[in-house]
């Protein structure tokens, strides 16, 4: 790795992964990059874990947002996360979230470096970087994400770059790396349009941070796409006929405004069809830029994309594998901050496209907590989107578990967008359009449009009754009814009656 580390004086700190966790200590906050399964520190957490499986002990983990097998299921594996932040997608640590073992703080990521900064989470003892290069003065060229590794870089007393050899050179100057001052210092972020380059192409350091620097060749491990199913396919239907829609009505211009879309099945399946549109000259600010904007390059449709993850499945990565310099003129990546903050989000008028795990027949939705009380992932960058979006949008198929449960319910069983944020709702039924309607008006609009026929009826029959119960109020509820649906399922298996 010697032609990565271009600081000649650095090169004295090359180590092994073992040397270098083990000065990883019981309790210490740890925060490393990673932004879904990419970029994430490998080799250093894996000799961690070795390290933990011989003499147990805990750490707390702040990471970008999910991260790969190597650095959440190793540690999880081992019980040896304490406390994690800010988001998370993996199956051993959500158990362990949901078995009482694991401190698990869901924050939005636009503030979690925000947060990990102001102090109050305690002070980031070590900072664990994966990087393409370190140049000549200790600056850090990061790789398939940012995340929060820069914030975390300035933070940290102490820094570990993983230098991953697998990660192309090629990479470099794909990053814009701007971080924000915090209140009351804080100034404007000047980016008006997604391609705005308005930072560094580095992770600001100095050589005297970089305590250790350690050799890494294992990949990113990239997730298969799941098939695009039916349902997925209506959903993206209904959201071209919507789009076109907004533009006849001259609510948009012809080549939309910037998309955001989240991570998933339905959204890589909304991608799909913007691909078989006539819609060109699109642009996209989002935070993870998967197949799907590749395959927007490839067919001439995309003029620009700014993420801060670039999270391919294993066939898009040889994909861009085999032609970055063609790839790198239409994608940036940024800080997690900047990619999904709420200023930016507003002043570009993005349309926001994310998943749901149930919405209630006002308008709320849950993307977080299954039947209210076991975590799934996490509130992600969602709620970063979905206030701060010109449209905010949710998808969710109108039914899970083969029809047991139905994604509309008559009150959500956890909420993390309000009725007030939420402008679509789109499932394979068909289309809610919420914006200028009162409560009372969404719930018809959402019960006839997206529910599955088969809980029509029964969601009908809350409405109504709710309705008469409360004399026609505001927002009609049946308070000790309100749950019924999810207290159905839990005790019989499904909601259907
Ligand atoms: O379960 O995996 O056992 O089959 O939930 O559901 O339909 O495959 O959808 O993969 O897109 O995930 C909201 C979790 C959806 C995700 C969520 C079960 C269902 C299935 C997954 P199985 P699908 P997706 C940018 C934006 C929050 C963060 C976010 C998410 C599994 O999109 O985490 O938006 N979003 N970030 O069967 C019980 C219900 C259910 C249910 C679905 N009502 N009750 N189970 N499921 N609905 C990305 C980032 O922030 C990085």
């Amino acid at each position: 790795i010697l032609d990565r580390v271009r600081n000649k004086g650095l090169q004295a700190k090359i180590v092994t992964a073992e040397e270098a966790a083990a000065f990883i200590q019981p309790g210490m906050n740890v925060a490393t990059s990673g932004f879904t399964a990419s970029a994430y520190p490998k080799a250093v957490p894996i000799a961690l874990a070795e390290r933990m499986k011989k003499d147990p002990f805990t750490i707390n983990l702040w990471t970008g947002a999910s991260t790969g097998p190597e650095l959440d299921d190793v540690l999880a594996g081992v019980h040896g996360i304490k406390q994690r932040l800010p988001y998370q997608t993996d199956k051993v640590l959500r158990n362990e979230i949901n078995d009482g073992s694991v401190n698990y703080l869901d924050l939005h990521l636009s503030e979690s470096a925000q947060l990990s900064r102001c102090g109050y989470l305690g002070h980031i003892d070590v900072a664990i970087v994966e990087a393409c290069a370190i140049d000549e003065d200790g600056n850090i060229i990061p790789t398939t994400s940012l995340g929060n590794a820069a914030s975390y870089v300035q933070s940290a007393d102490t820094v570990i770059v993983e230098v991953n050899t697998s990660q192309p050179l090629e990479l470099e100057g794909m990053h814009d790396v701007y971080i924000p001052l915090d209140p009351p210092h804080r100034l404007p972020i000047p980016i008006v349009k997604a391609s705005d380059r308005v930072g560094t192409p580095y992770i600001p350091c100095t050589p005297e941070k970089i305590k250790f620097i350690v050799p890494c060749d294992i990949p990113d491990h990239t997730r298969p796409l799941r098939a695009i199913d039916e349902g997925s396919k209506k959903m993206s239907e209904f959201t071209l006929e919507f789009l076109q829609k907004e533009i006849q009505a001259g609510r948009m211009p012809k080549n939309l405004l910037p998309l955001q879309s989240g991570v998933g099945n339905v959204a890589n399946a909304v991608l799909a069809g913007f691909v078989d549109s006539d819609l060109k000259d699109l642009t996209v600010y989002t935070e993870v830029i998967q197949d799907g904007m590749l395959d927007l390059i490839d067919a001439g449709k995309l003029n620009f994309a700014s993420g801060t993850a670039f999270s391919p499945s294993p066939e898009g990565m040889e994909r861009f594998y085999k032609d970055v310099a063609k790839y790198k003129k239409y994608l940036l990546l940024r800080p997690e901050e900047i990619s999904n903050s709420p200023e930016v989000v507003h002043r570009l008028g993005v349309i926001a496209m994310n998943t749901a795990i149930e919405c209630d027949i006002y308008g709320n939705v849950n993307s977080t907590h299954i039947t209210g009380t076991k975590m799934m992932n996490g509130i992600g960058g969602s709620g970063d989107f979905a206030r701060n979006a010109f449209l905010t949008i949710f998808y969710t198929p109108s039914t899970a578990k083969d029809g047991k449960i139905s994604s509309i319910v008559p009150f959500c069983s956890h909420i993390d967008h309000t009725e007030h944020d939420v402008d679509i709702i789109i499932t394979e039924q068909g289309v809610a359009d919420l914006r200028g309607k009162a409560p009372k008006e969404r719930a018809l609009e959402i019960i006839n449009n997206c529910a599955h026929p088969d809980y029509r009826p029964l969601l009908l029959d809350y409405f109504h009754r709710a309705d008469e119960a409360t004399k026609h109020a505001n927002t009609p509820h049946i308070l000790d009814e309100a749950f019924s649906f999810h207290e159905r399922f839990l005790k019989t298996g499904t909601m259907q009656k």
